[in-house]
């Protein structure tokens, strides 16, 4: 404790004494002396020093303030606007394997260079100490962890999306394991990190420490964020629950009735804009700790705010979050256009694009170009909001409750112009997992070169986080509900469906109509149409829905043209999926291939009846 007592003031060092353990007073002590901060702040709960950290951010440069009351922007450097996959690595010990899907390094040579490119980082700054409980507060979900940053504009960021544990901490006393993250955004010059070429992230699930250098943005940095969730995925198998990128919503069906599902989607298949519907409630848009509690599976949201992309937020399509975007309270909002009168401009943002400003190229004017001609945006794709849920108005009241909510059903959002229908049921826990959750996928379009879509697979939309073998943890989802009596029910959905001419055969909005369809379902209100793949929804049934939900007549025609079954599509994507985790996931359970073999089998014995294309009106009701 010598080096704590030297380097903290009395103020600070008596806020982290408090916190009676020594596994945690090691650890800071370990950091500060190693990474030779020139001060210390330990943040407690109170909301001065919550306070304190975002006037910092301010005062230091990191983040500046905005028109609008309470809020300010961050930049991110120009080579530091998204997780950085690459060097993203597990630190392994020689005798662990995660597979060919997961990088990793060896654990020592890992540990010298992170030695190595920390000591002295933050020389001259001053270290952040933070506390946070990642799920609600007194829960079995509840887990701590300790946040070293020398960011202000990342401890303000996590102020604003992780309930404060520091009064936890103190209650955990010198027992229990706790997550711990250590970050530096090393040198900066003009505020951003200098030292892009030695960003790297190291994961140490062993130790349940993640470190992070020389980078700032939110997703390589904000360690109860992605970090955390690497930990807890880690975390969750070793103790049978289950971490999923999945957001977790409330239904509103008939009579009042609240039904709770969770939903996983790769990136821009459609996940925070289905939380975030109107109509329904919001749990959390990203991260989910689902556990089995009883006969039930319950389900909370890890976080309390948002990081999400701002990117396309019109007052229109996202009227909930245009309007927190437009009033007073605290939002940071990063990697967006700047004007001299304060204010902000993103890409479809309603309203007349500026003459000039600044974003995270410099000085920017509508045209400017990169060194390699290509045209700089008013604002990065991968530009961000972040605010507390609290300042939203749909938001659930369950957020806090420390028994989660009751998950009725569980969706997968792929994106794929041909293949799934926009919404179906699995027969089953174990057909779901596998033919949705673990056949997810997502289709890019090259459109630079003319190419066609490319499929992207990525299971339960968790593929980059994973931090244990892909068999290992489609196994875990399936024990997960084998276990249970009334399992969560699982379904698709693909909300972008083409015609032959390329054109989207679905709006927006009817994923409100889908949505309400599958609360349906979960509570056996309506029956359903059995298909080689699973159920459909029935004509009669979405006919009415599409009537009371959106107003809107909904015809045969628009319904043959989205449910009718694309057997050789279907077909197709089976052969993938099995091919890669025949090539790609050794240890991939038998059950997967056996399920998809029937699914296939299905598929083929329909096709030699009907044909490629099979009416959902020739298939019978169950
Ligand atoms: C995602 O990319 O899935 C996000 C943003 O939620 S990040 O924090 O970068 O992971
Ligand atoms: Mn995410």
């Amino acid at each position: 404790m010598t080096i704590l007592k030297a380097r903290l003031d009395d103020s600070n060092y008596q806020k982290l004494m408090a916190i009676k353990n020594t596994a945690l007073h090691n650890f800071i002590a370990k950091y500060v002396e190693l990474c030779n901060p020139r001060e210390v702040f330990v943040a407690s709960d109170l909301p001065g020093d919550i306070d304190y950290i975002r006037k910092t951010a301010i005062k230091l440069g990191e983040e500046r303030e905005l028109a609008i009351d309470g809020h300010t922007i961050h930049f991110d450097g120009n080579q530091d606007q998204a997780r950085d996959q690459k060097n993203t690595n597990f630190l392994l010990p020689r005798d662990t394997k995660l597979g060919p899907n997961i990088n990793s390094v060896d654990k020592e040579k890992g540990l010298v260079e992170i030695t190595s490119i920390l000591k002295n980082i933050m020389r001259g700054k001053m270290l952040f100490v933070q506390f946070f409980c990642l799920g609600p507060l007194n829960s079995e979900f509840s887990m701590s962890a300790v946040q070293l940053t020398d960011s202000s504009y990342v401890a303000h960021s996590q102020n604003l999306l992780y309930r404060q544990g520091y009064q936890q901490f103190k209650k955990l006393g010198n027992s229990g394991a706790f997550f711990k993250f250590v970050h530096s955004a090393g040198e900066l010059v003009g505020g951003v990190s200098k030292n892009i070429d030695w960003r790297r992230i190291y994961i140490d699930t062993q130790e349940d420490i993640v470190y992070s250098m020389n980078t700032q943005y939110g997703g390589n940095t904000i360690g109860h964020k992605k970090l955390a969730m690497r930990l807890a995925i880690n975390k969750a198998s070793e103790q049978h629950w289950l971490t999923e990128h999945m957001f977790v919503m409330g239904i509103h069906g008939p009579k009042g009735r609240i039904s709770y599902f969770t939903g996983a989607f790769p990136s821009l298949c459609g996940k925070t804009s289905t939380s975030m519907l109107s109509g329904e409630s919001i749990v959390g848009d990203d991260i989910a700790y689902i556990r089995k509690m009883g006969e039930e599976i319950r389900a909370v949201n890890v976080e309390k705010g948002m990081f999400g992309i701002i990117q396309g937020i019109n007052s229109k399509d996202d009227p909930l979050i245009w309007k927190a975007l437009n009033s007073p309270g605290e939002i940071i909002v990063s990697n967006i256009l700047l004007t001299k009168d304060k204010d902000v401009y993103w890409v479809d943002k309603d309203g007349k694009i500026p003459e000039r400003g600044i974003n995270y190229s410099g000085e920017w004017t509508p045209g400017k170009t990169d060194a390699n001609g290509n045209k700089i945006p008013a604002s990065h794709r991968n530009a961000r909001f972040t605010l507390s849920l609290k300042l939203l108005e749909n938001l659930d009241p369950e957020l806090d409750n420390p028994q989660g909510v009751i998950v009725k059903g569980i969706i997968y959002g792929g994106r794929d112009s041909d293949t799934w229908v926009p919404v179906e049921e699995a027969f089953d826990w174990t057909h779901g997992i596998i033919t949705k959750g673990a056949s997810l996928e997502s289709e890019t379009t090259a459109a630079a070169l003319g190419k066609e879509g490319i499929r992207k697979f990525n299971p339960m939309a968790n593929l980059a986080f994973l931090s244990i073998p892909v068999g290992k943890y489609i196994e875990n989802n399936l024990k997960f509900g084998a276990g249970v009596k009334k399992p969560p029910f699982i379904f698709s959905v693909n909300y972008f469906l083409k015609d032959e001419k390329g054109n989207f055969i679905n709006d927006k909005n009817d994923k409100s109509v889908w949505l309400k369809w599958m609360e349906l379902r979960v509570n056996k209100e309506i029956g359903a149409i059995k298909s080689p793949s699973g159920y459909l929804p029935e004509y009669k049934d979405l006919k009415a829905l599409f009537k009371t939900v959106l107003n809107k007549d909904y015809s045969q025609d628009d319904y043959l043209k989205q449910f009718t079954l694309r057997i050789p599509q279907n077909l197709a994507k089976i052969e993938r999926i099995v091919n890669i985790y025949k090539t790609k996931v050794p240890d991939t359970p038998e059950i997967l291939f056996e399920t998809l073999h029937q699914q296939k089998k299905r598929l083929e014995e329909l096709k030699a009846k009907q044909g490629d294309y099979v009416s959902p009106l020739t298939l019978a009701r169950c």
